[in-house]
């Protein structure tokens, strides 16, 4: 019997990657699970375990060394990593340039920007060493476009746009696929994220419009995954039907 593919996914704990995960487990792919808050992943892994489906890592992207060690820890049965979607990030705060605070600047610098570099780097060589593999990276509208006060988390953002396009291209002779998804507006933990902790400022960015959720970025990862070997989705930019681009959005619905 040929042995079931096998996800990487960071940030697993809430929003797009738990989604992606239980979507994941469902149609009988072995899912890795990551992320830093540890009683979520193991009641995530106590719920979805079935067998060997579910293998559980918690490390913080930031941390190169944190990342090596729980990549190369991983049992000989779980290496070979057909699909890596680089989803952990965060925006945090919504601030003028001038009003910026320097550690919310390098928290999404360092988790958005170089914890998905760090992480693409522990997984990618067992991927060219294989001549298969694929790498979905999470960006975002914002970076398509930048939109007031979003300097530095769209900055992020738009270096994950680079990215994945220099990642395509230094793959392409090795038959790895590189994806990006860029999504607009979703109700997650994102916002609560954000605005630290204040529920009712989260709340209110979705005011009057259906959101994205989980569960609808989940079922892109399995579109794209999951196409035939010789297709290959470069870029995928999704909003809520009520959402034109960053800036755009009608809140009359
Ligand atoms: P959530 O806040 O719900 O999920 C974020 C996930 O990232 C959590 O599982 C969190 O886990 C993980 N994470 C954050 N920082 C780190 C870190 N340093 N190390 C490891 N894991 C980390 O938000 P979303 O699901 O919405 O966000 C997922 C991705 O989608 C992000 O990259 C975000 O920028 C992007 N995005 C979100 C949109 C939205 O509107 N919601 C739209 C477009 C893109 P833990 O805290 O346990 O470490
Ligand atoms: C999250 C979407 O519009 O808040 O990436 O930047 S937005």
């Amino acid at each position: 019997m040929t042995q079931r593919p096998i996800l990487l996914i960071t940030g697993a704990t809430s929003g797009f990657g738990e989604a992606t995960a239980r979507r994941f487990v469902a149609e009988g792919w072995r899912v890795i699970i990551t992320g830093r808050r540890k009683e979520r992943l193991a009641a995530l892994a106590n719920e979805l375990r079935n067998g060997d489906n579910v293998h559980a890592l918690c490390f913080d992207v930031r941390d190169n060394a944190a990342v090596e060690r729980a990549i190369g820890s991983l049992p000989e049965a779980w290496r070979a990593i057909d699909v890596l979607l680089n989803n952990a990030g965060l925006a945090a705060s919504l601030d003028p340039v001038q009003e910026g605070n320097l550690d919310d600047w390098n928290r999404m610098l360092d988790t958005n920007v170089k914890g998905l570099l760090q992480v693409t780097r522990a997984v990618v060589p067992g991927m060219v060493a294989r001549k298969s593999g694929h790498i979905i990276n999470i960006g975002s509208t914002a970076g398509k476009e930048v939109y007031p006060k979003g300097n530095v988390y769209c900055a992020s953002k738009h270096a994950v746009d680079a990215l994945t396009k220099g990642f395509r291209q230094d793959l392409l002779p090795h038959g790895i696929k590189v994806t990006q998804i860029a999504p607009g507006m979703a109700e997650t933990e994102f916002s609560l994220v954000r605005f630290a902790g204040d529920a009712d400022r989260a709340k209110q960015v979705y005011a009057g419009v259906q959101a994205l959720t989980g569960d609808d970025i989940a079922n892109l990862v399995w579109f794209a995954a999951t196409l035939p070997p010789h297709v290959c989705i470069n870029d995928l930019v999704v909003t809520p039907t009520a959402q034109a681009n960053s800036a755009t959005v009608f809140r009359g619905g």
